[in-house]
């Protein structure tokens, strides 16, 4: 595949995590034109936002390769995200979901529509996609902030 390289942050903080967010990586790299490259490690974060009492997310970051457009990457992301039981009308904002796939970046790719926005607007701000994404793409350059993942990861700490 000649594609392009883009970054998506998987979220859980309800049900059987672990083996939800498997799953979903499992989707996306059967999706025709996505192919799973790599995948870091999910570490357990405490939830950040949204109301209170919800449980602790599982989260993580994969590196894919794509010959989809922005809209159609997010049109399978929420898919799959479906199959999983999300329903976005009886959610709160920021409150707990068995599913959540964000994009993170598409290579540098800077695009800002009221459907899409990339790089994610709050990526930046938030160690529990950082962490995992320094795992993988330390040296990936943010072409917002024009800065490497590390040195945004270092900035937050
Ligand atoms: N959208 C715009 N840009 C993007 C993008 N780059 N990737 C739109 C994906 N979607 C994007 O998303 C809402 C709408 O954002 C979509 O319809 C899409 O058109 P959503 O997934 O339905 O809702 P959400 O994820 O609850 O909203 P939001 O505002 O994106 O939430 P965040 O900022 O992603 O925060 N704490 C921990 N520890 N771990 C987490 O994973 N996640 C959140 C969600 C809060 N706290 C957390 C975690
Ligand atoms: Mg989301």
């Amino acid at each position: 595949m000649v594609g392009q390289i883009a970054y998506i942050a998987l979220g859980s903080n309800l049900g059987e995590r672990s083996e939800t967010l498997e799953a979903a990586l499992a989707m996306l790299d059967e999706c025709a034109g996505i192919s799973v490259l790599r995948v870091s490690g999910m570490v357990q974060t405490a939830p950040v936002g949204g109301p209170d009492g919800q449980g602790d997310y599982l989260n993580g970051v994969a590196e894919i390769e794509m010959s989809l457009s922005p809209m159609e990457l997010l049109s399978v992301l929420q898919d799959i995200e479906r199959k999983f039981g999300r329903d976005r009308l009886s959610e709160e904002r920021w409150g707990e979901r068995t599913c959540d796939l964000d994009i993170l970046l598409i290579g540098d790719l800077v695009m800002d529509t009221p459907e899409l926005t990339i790089p994610h607007p709050r990526m930046h701000q938030r160690k529990f996609v950082l962490a995992p994404l320094n795992e993988i793409a330390a040296e990936v350059v943010h072409p917002v902030f024009d800065k490497t993942v590390s040195a945004l990861l270092a900035d937050l700490n």
